[in-house]
């Protein structure tokens, strides 16, 4: 039997991928190569339905015959595994990123014995241009809600920016950075306490509470479709928080992160300079299970945040407590730490791995910044928050502006520090 190999994500189903389908069955049996979330997960957004959604539809398509799971972005271990005779794809893999993967299928269906067939792109359609369109409709709590996890599955460390506003929202949603044909972006979000209530004029403390915060939270809700972790702070009393953590479920968050100090909380960056009291464990370790309790979906996230080291204590107390944490239920640790070496936190995630291979480990590299994701990696991390950049950046920009503009006495030399009228005007959809 002829084989023929078409390899698809299979999430936004369009003419152009009925028509490759149509095309590819004329030449024999085809057998699509359906990608699986974490060979998607480097190189693109995640789908927005999961494998097996993709599957059900796939599957139901006519002409094809079969589907196999396709693990890597290259088509490399496939073809090897199935040799097909033939290999369909549209021909717009000929520049661009693609082009390396096209050389390598060139070469492999070579020593196979099998062909390459290139289809004509359909114009107009691709699901790139669709997932844009998509954005603009937006998600669905439920969808957007289980993406952290199927994150965390799919890729060996999920990037999260810091976001305060809508605006800051559309950043971590839309920028992408493109390094030797590999595309980077940001996998989720951070609502900051500390940023969120900065932007509101207030203190670290506790003292924006939960519906104001939702506020900002329903800006960045309304304009985004990627995932958010909500900074909990300390999650208040036991009694409180199991209300916040369903608030927070039902608007589609996937996760809370939450601190173990109590008290007048004062931000960790503070470190010792100020009174910083951990909550008994027992106590933290309760409103860890009354949380996992009144959680509805099984996919929200409750994280401990370990403030040990932060207090001013050693790797040997923050593991005593993540040890009480993972037993009262809690879904992933977060160490944190304001040294600038990193040694402390270093040593805590390696001993903290030795114990637990699959806990998910979150680090806010706000100090020890000189390393990059894929040391952090290494030290076992699943999650590295960038917990404050977005306000950080945006605040001295303000402020050089604002200065120049009392200078002058006027704005033209302020002018060149801002982006242009026209570029603003049309940042936002919709505003012409
Ligand atoms: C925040 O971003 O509000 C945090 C992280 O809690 S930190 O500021 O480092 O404490
Ligand atoms: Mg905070």
């Amino acid at each position: 039997m002829t084989t023929v190999y078409l390899g698809i994500t299979g999430d936004i189903i369009h003419p152009g991928i009925i028509n490759i389908i149509t095309e590819g069955s004329k030449f024999g049996e085809l057998i699509i190569g359906l990608l699986t979330d974490s060979a998607i997960a480097p190189h693109k957004r995640l789908p927005y339905l999961t494998y097996e959604q993709r599957e059900v539809v796939v599957k139901s398509i006519k002409g094809v015959a079969k589907i196999v799971p396709q693990e890597e972005w290259s088509y490399v271990p496939n073809l090897l595994k199935y040799k097909p005779d033939y290999i369909i794809h549209g021909d717009d893999w000929k520049s661009g990123p693609l082009s390396k993967i096209r050389d390598e299928v060139y070469s492999v269906m070579e020593t196979l014995g099998g062909q390459v067939i290139e289809i004509p792109y359909t114009k107009g359609i691709n699901s790139t241009a669709l997932v844009e369109q998509q954005k603009a409709i937006g998600t669905t709590p439920e969808i957007r809600l289980k993406t952290l996890r199927r994150l965390l599955a799919a890729k060996p460390t999920v990037r999260i920016l810091e976001v305060h506003d809508g605006l800051s929202g559309l950043i971590a949603e839309s920028v992408s950075f493109c390094k030797d044909g590999e595309y980077k972006s940001f996998d989720g979000m951070w609502s900051s306490s500390l940023t969120d209530s900065t932007s509101k004029g207030k203190p670290d403390i506790e003292a924006v509470d939960l519906t104001t915060r939702l506020q900002s939270v329903t800006d960045i809700l309304e304009c985004t479709t990627k995932p958010i972790i909500y900074d909990g702070d300390t999650g208040g009393l036991a009694e409180h928080f199991v209300y916040t953590v369903r608030t927070l479920e039902r608007n589609g968050i996937s996760a809370i992160i939450i601190e173990d100090k109590m008290g007048l909380k004062k931000n960790s960056l503070f470190g010792t300079d100020v009174q910083q009291q951990l909550a008994p464990i027992e106590d933290f370790a309760q409103k860890i299970s009354f949380g996992k309790q009144a959680q509805v979906t099984k996919d929200f996230m409750i994280i401990s945040r370990l403030e040990s080291l932060i207090a001013g204590g050693t790797v040997d107390e923050a593991l005593e407590r993540a040890r009480a944490y993972i037993k009262a239920g809690t879904d992933g640790i977060m160490i944190h730490s304001k040294n600038k070496s990193g040694d402390d936190v270093q040593e805590f995630c390696l001993r903290f791995r030795k114990e637990y291979s699959q806990v998910p480990l979150i680090l806010v590299p706000t100090t020890y910044n000189q390393f990059t994701e894929e040391e952090f990696e290494a030290w076992g991390a699943n999650i590295i928050i960038y917990a404050n950049h977005m306000l950080r950046a945006a605040y001295p920009a303000m402020m050089t502006v604002a200065k120049s503009i009392l200078e002058h006495g006027r704005s033209l030399e302020a002018d060149s520090l801002c982006m242009p009228i026209k570029q603003i005007l049309e940042l936002i959809p919709g505003t012409k």
